[in-house]
């Protein structure tokens, strides 16, 4: 497509659809004709490769995600159809700036961190790898909140995404499916004898296809991402329009409408809300009809669903899809129920996404019961099959049934929904090397006893198009010039590039890149935030959620203590390594310590930044509202990763991966694909800190007192001491006392007995920043040696241990 060509499309686009000229254009006219324009090119593709697809019968992945944290579009969009010069050409010969459209781009923040990401990253891989599969989800009409501060606290706003609509997106209001809720279950027995269970929902609604382009990467291959968006159905509103009460039958729509309103913004305390629940069942219902309805419902299509499709649901949030596809086969196509129950359990796989006991998703049976009465039915009998088969096998043994059960009686009656997912799965995954050990010897042990072939890893991995080729332009084009532009599709290319760390003029130019990269964003930070940061202190960053985990305290206890330290007059500040902190976190708004936490930093920053005995050398940078976007300008530009989680709770991590990909050094506990990183990177090119998981199994059970360790350790004193002092909130001394007497009296994730350790290496990794020259060579092998996380790499483990789907490229 030539430049020309791309301006009269643009330009048509313009008045045929949004019904204005040049001259009359809003940004948001500009920015969608130029979506459009770019869309346009992706379409033929599309279409092309739903027809192979079909005419093959390939095998589908379905990925079942309530979460998909997409990142801007428009991007993307751009290097798949290789028009990224074309359209900036377009616009400059209209006189138009294009980083200017691009910008106005409201993210579709569709997840809540890590899982929802990981999602995105997946079908970006899918796609590339010519892999026939669709994404299935919930079209939020409102994200992920965004984040602000107000007097240094978290304030959450609606994310209103679609409020100047979106041009990504195609709606198939004609396909829509009517998902029901709720009513009764009468039961009756056939000729043959058999139990026929009719169900009379009470309520439905209309879940509404709205249809997004996934396009591979150097590849014809465009893939779906289908997202459902609730509507009320016409005979609903139609029974109470008739009986006159107009104002009940409107309530009534925005019931209905009001399950895919919101994404929870929790992301690891389930909160057993029931309008959460109705999204969970809403988009899994649509889906698995959509899916079925494509395979074909006759008896013998529905028998050959094992070799048409495999579901992969992301953690627990999807595991409703067991129960739903046993109803759809047994009491609609009449499927007998062993059967029923042998392609359901060949059709599912999971993958669980935490080691966190309260983040297990758990459902009051009266609940499930009163929303979904079949569904519950359904799943009381796959428990008692499960049980009877369990007591055959390990005979007299009650507490292991009470341990195993999908149902737990105490504290309240509930269905289980990870035993529901291992019990209903043909595979269960852990998504890094340690977390899929600790998940099969801990969280699920009894299962992996009963069926150790059931449990396998699939590490992790990110996207290289968007977090490297897209995020990291410098860094691309140094990477093309010395090995060529394979790695971006082969990602373990870029072990070419070790021998490089050996040569002083790559290691001046990668240093460059860096600190092109630090000055670009220090100019963001500025323009967006009005944050200023020096390009020449260490950018030192901790971005993910706010979780006390996480440990984020963890850092903020070593500024605290640098900070002491000069007070006290123990070192002359000009001596501090130039460093600015930077954190990104948003906290769930009902997550009370974490927005503490928040504060706190806050606060810190506050007083550290302005204080003139530290001359600017020590910062908190804390921009409000850290997403895609953001990661995308901030990763390229760190010098340190921080993923400082105490050993064994942080599943995987792929925050980490990003950052080693873009040339930072990880300085991190022995904690989910930490420990792969430095296995890979190197352990001299990674600062290993903190206690591992088996010390803190030990250090628990002979009863931590965290106290201790503020007793025997005077840095650690100081710092607590100081914030404690009301140093930091302007005196007040119990500003933060939450946070302060939780350290000393509870710190159940170890803060103060990993803080020494911590505060130990980085001062080793401060000595290693002073050598500029080793730190790059570090930097270039943290590089070279990150292929592996890849999420094409993941996607392939997930084909071959899992899914055993096979490409279909388009010819
Ligand atoms: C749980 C819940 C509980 C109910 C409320 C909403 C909600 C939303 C998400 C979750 C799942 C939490 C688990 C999670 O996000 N895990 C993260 O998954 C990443 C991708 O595998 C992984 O890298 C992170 O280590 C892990 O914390």
């Amino acid at each position: 497509m030539t430049v020309e060509t791309f301006s009269s499309d643009f330009i048509a686009r313009l008045r045929h659809s949004r019904g204005v000229d040049l001259e009359t254009a809003s940004q948001n006219d500009l920015y969608s004709a130029l979506a459009w324009t770019v869309r346009k090119n992706l379409i033929d593709r599309w279409l092309e490769t739903k027809k192979t697809q079909a005419a093959q019968k390939a095998k589908v992945v379905a990925y079942l995600s309530a979460e998909y944290l997409l990142g801007a579009q428009l991007n993307n969009m751009l290097l798949a159809s290789g028009l990224e010069q074309t359209a900036r050409d377009a616009m400059a010969s209209l006189g138009l700036d294009f980083d200017k459209l691009a910008s106005v781009e409201v993210e579709p923040g569709l997840g809540n961190g890590g899982l929802g990401r990981l999602a995105a990253c997946f079908v970006d891989s899918l796609a590339t790898l010519d892999i026939p599969a669709i994404g299935y989800g919930i079209r939020y009409q409102h994200g992920i909140f965004r984040q602000t501060f107000v007097d240094g606290r978290q304030a959450e706003q609606p994310d209103n995404w679609l409020e100047l609509g979106s041009p990504w997106e195609l709606p198939h209001p004609e396909a829509s499916v009517t998902v029901r809720f709720g009513g009764s279950v009468a039961h009756a027995t056939s000729a043959t004898g058999e139990d026929v269970a009719t169900w009379t929902p009470s309520w439905e609604v209309e879940a509404v296809p709205y249809n997004y382009l996934v396009p591979g990467y150097g590849t014809a291959n465009v893939n779906s991402l289908r997202l459902w968006s609730a509507r009320a159905t016409q005979s609903f509103d139609l029974q109470i329009f008739n009986s006159g009460d107009y104002e009940a039958a409107v309530r009534a729509q925005t019931f209905a409408e009001n399950i895919s309103q919101v994404l929870y913004p929790e992301d690891s305390t389930p909160q057993g809300k029931e309008l959460r629940l109705q999204q969970q069942y809403f988009f899994v219902a649509a889906s698995l009809r959509d899916m079925i309805e494509q395979v074909g419902t006759s008896l013998d299509a529905l028998r050959t669903l094992p070799e048409r499709v495999v579901f992969q649901l992301n953690d627990t949030h999807p595991v409703i899809a067991i129960p739903e596809l046993m109803r759809l086969l047994v009491d609609e196509y009449s499927v007998a129920w062993d059967e029923a129950w042998d392609i359901t359990r060949s059709v599912f796989n999971y993958t669980c996404h935490t080691l966190l006991p309260e983040a297990l998703e758990v459902w009051p049976v009266e609940l499930l019961g009163r929303l979904l009465p079949r569904h519950m039915e359904i799943i009381f009998r796959i428990n008692d099959d499960f049980i009877a088969e369990l007591r055959e096998q390990r005979p007299h043994d009650e507490l292991l049934v009470r341990r195993m059960s999908i149902i737990q009686e105490q504290p309240l009656r509930a269905v289980r929904m990870a035993h529901l997912a291992t019990i209903g799965s043909t595979k269960v995954n852990g998504v890094a090397a340690l977390h899929s050990e600790l998940l099969k010897d801990k969280v699920l042990v009894d299962f992996s006893n009963l069926w150790p072939g059931k449990f396998t890893n699939v590490t992790n991995g990110v996207t290289p198009r968007r977090f490297v080729k897209l995020a990291n332009p410098g860094l691309s084009s140094l990477i093309d010039e010395a090995i060529g532009t394979g790695w971006v599709k082969d990602l373990s290319e870029l072990r070419q590039l070790e021998p490089l760390a050996e040569d002083a003029e790559f290691r001046a130019r990668f240093r460059d890149v860096k600190y092109a990269n630090k000055v670009r964003f220090a100019k963001v930070l500025q323009e967006r935030d009005g944050i200023e940061v020096s390009p020449d202190a260490i950018f030192d960053v901790m971005v993910k959620r706010l979780h006390e985990y996480k440990r984020q305290m963890l850092k903020l206890l070593h500024v605290v203590s640098l900070y002491d330290r000069v007070l006290k007059g123990d070192f002359d500040p000009t001596t501090l390594t130039k460093r600015v902190v930077l954190f990104g976190a948003k906290a769930a708004p009902g997550y009370l310590m974490a927005k503490e936490i928040i504060a706190l930093i806050n606060a810190v920053g506050k007083t550290i930044n302005s204080d003139p005995r530290l001359d600017g050398r020590l910062r908190i940078a804390f921009p409000a509202n850290y997403n895609v976007t953001l990661a995308e300008k901030l990763i390229p530009a760190a010098d340190v990763s921080e993923q400082i989680s105490l050993a064994g709770k942080e599943a995987s991590g792929t925050g980490n991966m990003k950052f080693a990909l873009n040339g930072a050094l990880t300085i991190g506990t022995l904690d989910g694909a930490n420990v792969e990183i430095r296995e890979l990177v190197g352990e001299d090119n990674f600062f290993l800190f903190g206690l591992t998981e088996p010390e803190v199994e030990q250090l628990q059970s002979a009863g931590y007192q965290s106290a201790k360790y503020y007793e025997s350790n005077p840095a650690l004193r100081g710092a607590i001491d100081l914030i404690a002092s009301g140093a930091f909130s302007n005196g007040d001394r119990s500003a933060f006392e939450r946070v302060v007497s939780d350290l000393l009296w509870h710190d159940r994730f170890l803060v103060l007995a990993d803080f020494e350790s911590y505060i130990e290496a980085q001062s080793t990794l401060e000595s290693a920043y002073a050598d500029q020259d080793a730190w790059s060579r570090a930097a270039v092998l943290n590089v070279a040696r990150s292929g592996f996380f890849s999420s094409d790499r993941s996607i392939r483990d997930y084909l071959d241990r899992i899914w055993h789907a096979p490409a279909v490229p388009l010819r």
